[in-house]
């Protein structure tokens, strides 16, 4: 088939997400389009059925703000016509799946039908949820996409009560690959990071506010008052600033590193003993999944979707948001002693054995054969 996937090209999940299916979607026979403003940051190699292609935005100084959203429809029908494009992809209902449900408009007036699949992947949903200003347009693009899928129970839960949706939603939950994540490296080179007998902790996000960063910093400084310990802080974002001035009042700089974004996550995993994310609100956690595919146990909230990720007491322990002694004393348990870290560890790759995308990639393409075929009946 030929499919063409919009997403948002950065380090977020959901740009991964769309990335890591494009790619193995192109192993299996797909013809796969990416179609964005830059180019996916994981997607390093293009091949002959894995294409990218770049949305311009014209500056027009008569416009306060750039129509993102009508140059990409625009490109959106350009590269249907000149490919054969067959389905559309799109992750995030707003602005993409609004955006090609007016390039599907603009092909039908020309006799070409193409579908379009939507997946929300949650800050379009719960943050739009709580700020209505565009709360007719992600109804609209839900109802009007030709199948929706969500990224979990909670997400399709949230967005059911949230929004007047008068279709069913397909949970495909996220996948991890867990070959890239069996490490290619016998040696990840711990020493330069830490001392043997110091445990290192990590956490990875974007740094919004949603993350709660204050309280990865505030649960790391539990942690290091009764074992050795380094954080490890990778990723920008906002908070990055204030997070940094919370580390020197603490006077914990020399056991915090932070990285930045990196391209080097499964380097940083395979040394990581621990992974907070203490987030205020997730519908998946993409990261968390990463952390424990690679043999990292996972403290984190019990919010949204990461009960269905994080399995309490096996794979690392949920807390409530704000509980941070609770998720301190969580952690201590994993940490206390060599063997019950070493089966932690082991009980986080089991439990990232589930979201295997052998097992999650062929769920979209019975969405995709599905949708296309009910949709060319019509
Ligand atoms: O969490 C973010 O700030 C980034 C955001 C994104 O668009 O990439 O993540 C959302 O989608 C990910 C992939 O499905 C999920 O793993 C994250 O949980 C979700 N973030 C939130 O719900 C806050």
């Amino acid at each position: 088939m030929k499919i063409g996937i919009v997403c948002y090209p950065t380090f977020g999940g959901s740009g991964v997400v769309a990335t890591e299916l494009g790619l193995e979607l192109s192993k299996r026979g797909h013809e796969i389009h990416f179609i964005t403003y830059s180019q996916p940051v994981r997607l390093e190699l293009l091949s002959n059925n894995v294409h990218f292609h770049e949305v311009h935005v014209p500056e027009y100084p008569l416009f306060l703000y750039q129509p993102y959203e009508l140059a990409l429809s625009s490109k959106l029908v350009d590269m249907v016509k000149l490919h054969g494009i067959e389905l559309l992809h799109v992750h995030y209902a707003i602005p993409h799946a609004y955006a090609a449900y007016m390039a599907q408009q603009m092909l039908k007036d020309e006799g070409i039908f193409v579908p379009i699949v939507t997946t929300l992947h949650g800050t379009d949903i719960t943050l739009v949820g709580s700020h209505p200003f565009y709360k007719p347009a992600v109804t609209f693009s839900i109802n009007k996409s030709n199948a929706v899928t969500s990224v979990s129970e909670s997400l399709k839960k949230d967005t059911m009560r949230l929004f007047n949706i008068k279709r069913d939603i397909h949970v495909v939950p996220n996948f991890i690959d867990l070959e890239k994540h069996t490490h290619s490296f016998t040696d990840c080179q711990r020493e330069m990071m830490a001392e043997d007998s110091e445990r290192i902790i990590t956490h990875i996000s974007n740094f919004r506010e949603v993350k709660r960063i204050p309280d990865v910093i505030k649960v790391f400084y539990n942690i290091q008052k009764t074992l050795p310990a380094k954080l490890m802080m990778v990723g920008e974002g906002p908070e990055k600033e204030a997070a940094e001035r919370l580390v020197e009042e603490l006077g914990i700089t020399e056991r915090v590193i932070f990285f930045g974004n990196s391209n080097e996550i499964d380097r940083i995993l395979c040394f990581s003993d621990l992974f907070l994310l203490p987030s205020q609100t997730e519908s998946f956690g993409l990261a968390a999944l990463e952390a424990m595919a690679s043999g990292v146990p996972v403290i984190s909230t019990n919010t949204g979707g990461l009960s269905e990720v994080n399995d309490d007491g096996f794979s690392g322990y949920l807390s409530d948001v704000n509980a941070i002694n609770d998720m301190s004393n969580n952690a201590l348990k994993i940490l206390k002693d060599l063997e019950t870290l070493n089966k932690f560890k082991a009980n986080a790759k089991a439990q990232s054995q589930k979201f295997d995308l052998h097992n999650i990639v062929p769920m979209y393409e019975t969405i995709y054969e599905e949708t296309l075929k009910a949709f060319l009946v019509h």
